[in-house]
C-alpha cells in the first residue's frame, strides 16, 4: 500500500517503494541542513511520468531516507548494498575507433561533483550558492595548460557572448520540469554560469543540477583522448575542491541515478542502416549495456539518423570500465553498420 498522493497513473520507483510503514518511518525525518521527505519526493509527485521520482538535498540525504533510496537505488542501478563501488580513473589507451570519422561526429564525457560541506542544488540558499559560485572559480582559475580557460557568468554576461556560447552548445538552460519541482532551479540564473577551455574541450558547469559538471569534449571520435583529459582534471580540481563521496555509493549527486561514477560517457554517431534495423541496434546496445538518447539529448527525437549512444551503467563499474565497454559497444555497433 502507497500514500496516495501518487497518481494512478505513475509508475517511477518512488511511488513502488514508498509503503505506508517506510512513509511514516521518514516522514518527520530531517537532515541537518533541514531537508525533509516532502522535498526529496516532491518531483515524483508532480510529475507521473517520473522514472525515480526523488532527489537528495544533500549528502546526508542517502543515509536520513535511507530506507526510501535503497531500494530505489539498488533497482535503478542494478546494486547490491554489500558490493563496493571502486573508482578508478587512471589513463586508458585505446585502438581507433572511426579512423575515417565515417560514423562518430563527436564524443563528451561528463561527470557529476558536488562539494562537502554544502547543499545540494535543490535545497542551497543563495548565500550558500553565491559562495560556492566563489570557491569554484577560485579552483577553475588555477588550472594550468590546455586546461586554462575563463568563466561566465550567467549574472553578467554580456549578448554577443551569450549568442556565442549557445551557438558552440557549450550553454545550459534551466532545468526541466523535473528538476523545477526538485528546487533546483530557484534563483535562477544567479550564481549559475559556466567555464570552458580556451580550446573548447574542457567545459565545467556550474550550479546545474548538481554544483559541478565536469566535462569533456571534442568533435572526434578519439575516446582516449577525452577520457584523458578528463582524468588529468579531476585530481588538479580535487586539489582545491573538496567532492562528496560514499564508500557504498561513490560520488553522491543531486539525482541518485547519477551516483557512482556520476560519468555519462558518449558519441554522437550517424547509423544509416541500423536506423532501418532498430531492432539489431536495440541488441547490441542492450548485450554491451549502454544507452540511447535523442540526437538532442534526453526524451529528444532522432534527427538525420544521428543517435546519442553513452554508458547506462554508472555504480557499481569503475570509470576507466566504463570507458572500455563503450569502446566496444561502438566498435561492434560501426562492424554492423558496416556489414548491413
Ligand atoms: C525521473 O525520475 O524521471 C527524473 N527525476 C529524471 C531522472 C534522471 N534521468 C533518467 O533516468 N534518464
Amino acid at each position: 500500500m502507497n500514500p496516495s498522493f501518487f497518481s494512478k497513473k505513475s509508475n517511477c520507483l518512488v511511488k513502488k517503494y514508498l509503503s505506508l510503514k517506510i512513509f511514516n518511518a521518514l516522514e518527520h525525518q530531517k537532515t541537518d541542513s533541514g531537508f525533509t521527505l516532502a522535498q526529496a519526493i516532491n518531483s515524483g509527485i508532480k510529475n507521473s511520468d517520473s522514472s525515480i521520482g526523488v532527489y537528495a538535498g544533500d549528502a546526508q540525504s542517502y543515509k536520513t531516507f535511507s530506507l526510501l533510496f535503497d531500494p530505489i537505488i539498488c533497482e535503478y542501478h542494478e546494486f547490491s548494498k554489500n558490493k563496493k563501488h571502486k573508482p578508478d580513473i587512471s589513463r586508458l589507451i585505446l585502438p581507433s575507433l572511426d579512423p575515417e570519422e565515417k560514423y562518430i561526429r563527436s564524443t563528451r564525457i561528463r561527470v557529476a561533483r558536488n562539494l562537502k560541506g554544502f547543499s545540494f542544488p535543490c535545497h542551497i540558499s543563495l548565500s550558500q550558492r553565491r559562495k560556492l559560485e566563489k570557491k569554484i572559480v577560485s579552483a577553475l582559475d588555477r588550472l594550468k595548460d590546455d586546461l586554462r580557460g575563463k568563466y561566465y557568468s550567467f549574472e553578467s554576461i554580456d549578448e554577443k557572448e551569450l549568442k556565442r556560447l549557445k551557438k558552440e552548445n557549450l550553454w545550459f538552460q534551466k532545468g526541466d520540469r523535473f528538476q523545477d519541482a526538485a528546487g533546483i532551479n530557484s534563483d535562477f540564473p544567479k550564481c549559475r554560469g559556466i567555464f570552458h577551455s580556451f580550446d573548447k574541450r574542457f567545459m565545467v558547469w556550474v550550479n546545474e543540477e548538481d554544483h559541478l559538471r565536469i566535462i569533456s569534449l571534442e568533435r572526434t571520435s578519439d575516446i582516449s583522448s577525452v577520457y584523458n583529459r578528463l582524468s588529468r582534471a579531476l585530481p588538479t580540481l580535487n586539489q582545491n575542491l573538496d567532492f562528496s563521496r560514499d564508500k557504498t555509493y561513490g560520488y553522491l549527486t543531486s539525482c541518485p541515478t547519477n551516483i557512482g561514477t556520476s560519468m555519462r560517457a558518449g558519441v554522437h554517431i550517424r547509423l544509416e542502416k541500423l536506423e532501418r534495423n532498430k531492432d539489431l541496434l536495440h541488441d547490441l546496445v542492450r548485450t554491451y549495456n549502454l544507452q540511447i538518447r535523442g540526437t538532442g539529448g534526453e526524451k529528444t527525437k532522432i534527427r538525420h539518423a544521428v543517435f546519442d549512444i553513452s554508458n547506462r551503467q554508472r555504480l557499481g563499474i569503475s570509470e576507466s570500465r566504463i570507458i572500455q565497454n563503450l569502446h566496444n559497444g561502438l566498435l561492434a555497433i560501426i562492424k554492423a553498420e558496416q556489414n548491413l
